[in-house]
């Protein structure tokens, strides 16, 4: 009886998560932050979709500007170095997640496995649910806090915040944490994703959250 409750709980956070973005599709991202319950990740999904992919058939797949073109499985991420840490979570539109452990492995060190070209400028992120994409330069996509995430708050990543595998990164608004990763791509220009077409700064950079200094602040 008690883990029936608890089963039908979890499933109620959700459904609600899924309601409210939704809602806040509807009515324009800011909703979401006037939301009651602070401390709570709001559940987004750019186009309703909440792709199911098992960690046996997830794949990565990391290409452009590289030696050595790949396809990782969950496993191949799963047995390269791993870091973890705790670190806020942060949407531009103000909610706000202290203290969320986080566990992946770096972005740094998938590029270094793929052998990034000299002439390389910017790294872009493809999501599952063929909807949302993002970029990073190549020099913030080497900072030590922005990880290939395979765990969030102390468990798998749920199907809703991403899962099997998102993006974290650390040192910017939650927009540029990307879930549902597909696809990497070493690029020789950086290409706007889809938040920063609808208006947010492709910086994204989170003035003194983590330490970390922008490799690039002259970007807007
Ligand atoms: N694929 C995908 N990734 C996404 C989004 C999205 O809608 N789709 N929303 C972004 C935004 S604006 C935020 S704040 C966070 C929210 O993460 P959560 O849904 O796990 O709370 O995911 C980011 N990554
Ligand atoms: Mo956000």
């Amino acid at each position: 009886m008690f883990l029936g409750l608890v089963g039908l709980g979890a499933l109620g956070v959700a459904f609600g998560g899924a309601v409210q973005s939704r809602l806040a599709r509807v009515l324009g991202s800011g909703f979401a932050g006037l939301l009651p319950g602070g401390d709570h990740f709001r559940i987004y999904s750019i186009n309703g979709e909440f792709p199911v992919i098992s960690t046996v058939q997830y794949r990565l797949t990391v290409s452009g500007l590289v030696e050595r073109p790949a396809s990782f499985t969950f496993d191949d991420l799963l047995a390269m170095p791993r870091t973890s840490m705790v670190a806020a979570f942060q949407c531009v539109t103000g909610w706000r997640v202290p203290d969320v452990a986080w566990e992946g492995v770096t972005l740094a060190h998938l590029l270094e496995r793929v052998g990034v070209h000299p002439d390389a400028v910017a790294v872009t992120f493809e999501s599952y649910d063929g909807a949302d994409t993002e970029s990073l330069t190549i020099d913030q996509a080497r900072l030590p806090d922005v990880i290939v995430a395979y765990r969030m708050l102390d468990a798998p990543i749920t199907v809703e915040h991403g899962g099997p595998v998102r993006l974290y990164v650390a040192p910017m608004y939650g927009y540029k944490s990307l879930k549902w990763l597909s696809a990497i791509r070493v690029v020789d220009a950086v290409e706007p994703g889809y938040w920063e077409r609808n208006g947010y700064p492709v910086n994204g950079w989170l003035d003194g959250s983590t330490g970390a200094t922008n490799p690039n602040p002259s970007l807007t």
